[in-house]
């Protein structure tokens, strides 16, 4: 192995030379000085570190060359960083209202969208995001949209990259909680959601001793229709699956396109109760050696689904009986080790790579093995619902032993592998052809998932690996007993991984992220006409143009027309009585690249983002009296703090 030292010794020689000959030289002492190396030195920096500045710094005005869309966990949003340099681009408000887009403040939209996304009767508040998944055409990420499921109540969010505002959420009452989406399909015909902890599915409720008879797994192909733009809720289906607890799902592409490939835990169907002597969760649900992958095929399943009767409808949502599944071939089982996380299918499609989380190997399936033996119908059982079971020996290409409690696993474009390893805290590289572990780096700490350049198309770029840390202990100043998770950006470029960077990310647990190439995203700079309406992606019939500026009142409703340029509001005034319904229709009439405005109104909680050319709706009941300021709440201009005006309430009787 070359010494990495030597290398980095060399590069280091390199930037100080280079500094020197374009003039950075010494010019003071270490103190106030743009000598590289002195500084280097006085800020005691290696020059691995120095290399690794080289190699994130961007100057202002350059951009990324990357753009990773990171779940935001339990903050129920989704995260917009450049890559290399892991600048914090954006925060988009998802499943949780968020008051700088305006995003669950008043506008009439996102009101309607949230409202139309709770569960159970209740309104939700908040999301559990976990994997974000961005369309795809040909099995690459074409950057037109993106998805992201909610673990907690299981939804699937559809985002457009146009402006990267969630367009649609869609529930599932037929799951208790999701975790194997979102995933797509290489030419987005479906995004992929699977439930996790089963739930019974036919009757509302069952209580545990009914767990095998009446509790199931499920798995929804939500259809998309990329011509509207959103999620097509009648063309979906679901799938019903035994009542193991599913997880990490993939979608096949090349030769194993149309099949979808689904992880489970809890074959043991273990119930717990702790408290009742019972063996935990914890122990019941990881006895058995190997667990369950489930080979779905996707392609059929929408062919039966469409045909009569092959369905049943549950929550207003159509679902494949599991005999059905069986009896139309739509359903396989293989085992794989020991509570397996990640199922990750190669670039090439050949492959499907699952790692057993109580297990130190990865377990490489070959495709064309399983796929042979489904067309051979060699199965070596059922399970006890009845579905086939392939042979575990005859259906692998091989297993390698990569470390401690292995999690996820991500490509590169030299035919190489990426492993987190949750209890040995590092990534293990090894690669497919030999089969063979090549390197390994500490992370910190106790990684989840890994991200790669363009990682789950058929063609990843390599260049570069985002570790998403749960722990960070040590990494960041101390700031209370709740810390920040870690991504730690590594270089893969060379032969030896290279640690560059260490962000800390303090909205919540990141869980997997997706990388694109920043020029395959095409974002409005500002609203295509004026008078837009984000909803839609069109005009909006709520437009106010200048001149078309009023307040009209029909019985107990004051419709207030509204635009908003630097400085002003017009009109400034809005008066009503106390108990009146209040419609306000504001558009920013402005064209200018990043002229936003806010609408704030005081003590009425509502905010409003207003980009250019944007046209929203507050709609609120005027139920107290008195004079309440509104004011934009960005700062748009030298008289940005001019730009207010007075809401009168005035008391009843
Ligand atoms: S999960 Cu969190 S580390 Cu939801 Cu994909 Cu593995
Ligand atoms: Cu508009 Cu501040």
């Amino acid at each position: 192995m070359r010494s990495k030292r030597y290398l980095w010794a060399l590069t280091f020689t390199a930037v100080v030379a280079v500094a020197a000959v374009v003039g950075l030289g010494s010019c003071a002492g270490p103190g106030g000085s743009s000598d590289v190396g002195a500084i280097a030195r006085a800020r005691g920096l290696t020059e691995a570190d120095v290399v690794a500045a080289v190699k994130t710094y961007q100057p202002t005005g350059k951009f990324d060359e990357y753009i990773m869309f990171g779940s935001g966990g339990h903050s129920g949003q989704v995260v917009v960083i450049g890559v290399p340099s892991m600048r914090l681009l954006k925060v988009i408000a998802v499943f949780t209202p968020e008051p700088w887009q305006g995003y669950g403040y008043g506008s009439v939209d996102h009101q309607e969208m949230l409202a139309g996304a709770g569960m159970a009767g209740h309104d939700l508040s908040w999301g559990d995001s976990h994997h974000p998944a961005l369309s795809e055409t040909d099995g690459d990420y074409d950057g037109e949209f993106l998805f992201i499921n909610d673990k907690a109540n299981p939804r699937i969010a559809l985002i457009d990259l146009r402006d990267f505002e969630t367009k649609q959420i869609v529930t599932n009452e037929n799951m208790g909680t999701n975790h194997g989406g979102a995933f797509v399909t290489p030419n987005t015909e479906y995004v992929i959601e699977a439930a996790q902890y089963s739930i019974p599915l036919w009757t509302d409720y069952a209580d545990e001793s009914r767990y095998q008879e009446d509790y199931r797994g499920l798995v929804t192909l939500w259809k998309f229709d990329r011509e509207a733009g959103r999620i097509d809720e009648g063309r979906s289906f679901s799938i019903e699956l035994p009542p193991y607890w599913h997880d990490l799902s993939d979608a096949g592409k090349g030769p194993s396109f149309g099949w979808v490939f689904l992880n489970s835990f809890n074959t043991e169907m273990a119930t717990g109760g702790v408290e009742d002597g019972n063996p935990p969760f914890e122990s019941g649900a990881s006895q058995n050696d190997m667990d369950y992958m489930h080979i779905i095929n996707w392609e059929k399943a929408a062919e039966v689904a469409a045909q009569r009767g092959m369905t049943r409808t549950r929550n207003g949502r159509r679902i494949i009986p599991i005999e059905v599944a069986i009896e139309q071939g739509l359903l396989y089982l293989v085992p794989e080790p020991k509570s397996p996380h990640g199922a990750d299918v190669t670039p090439d499609g050949r492959f499907v790579v699952v790692s057993g989380k109580l297990d130190p190997t990865v377990t490489i399936y070959s495709w064309e093995k399983m796929k042979q033996a489904i067309d051979a119908g060699s199965f070596t059982g059922h399970d006890s619902y009845g579905v086939p079971i392939l042979d575990f020996a005859s259906v692998i290409e091989g297993q390698l032993e990569v470390g401690l409690g292995p999690l996820h696993t991500q490509f590169d474009d030299k035919g190489c592998a990426y492993t987190s390893i949750f209890l040995d805290t590092k990534v293990t590289k090894w690669c497919l052809d030999p089969l063979e572990v090549v390197d390994d780096i500490s992370v910190h700490y106790n990684v989840g998932h890994l991200a790669t350049a363009e990682g789950d198309t058929k063609s990843p770029d390599g260049k570069y690996l985002v570790a998403m840390n749960k722990w960070s202990l040590d990494r960041f100043n101390e700031v209370g007993p709740l810390l920040p998770q870690n991504f730690q950006l590594i270089d893969i470029e060379g032969d030896e991984m290279q640690l560059l960077y260490d962000m800390p990310i303090g909205i919540g647990e990141p869980h997997y992220a997706q990388i694109i190439k920043a020029d395959k995203l095409e974002a409005f700079r500002v609203y295509p006409e004026v008078g837009w309406s984000p909803a839609t992606m069109s005009l909006s019939s709520d437009a106010v143009l200048a001149g078309q500026e009023g307040v009209s009142r029909r019985g107990n409703t004051v419709t207030v027309r509204m635009t908003a340029i630097r400085s002003h509001f017009n009109p400034e005034y809005i008066r009503v009585r106390e108990g009146d319904r209040v419609i306000i229709h504001i558009t920013n009439i402005e064209q200018a690249f990043d002229a936003t405005h806010g609408f704030g109104i005081s003590k009425y909680n509502i905010n409003l983002s207003i980009e250019p050319g944007e046209a929203q709706t507050v709609e609120f009941v005027a139920d107290k009296a008195g004079v309440f300021p509104f004011y934009c709440t960005e700062f748009c201009s030298a008289l940005h703090l001019e730009m207010m005006g007075y809401l009168l309430v005035e008391p009843r009787g």
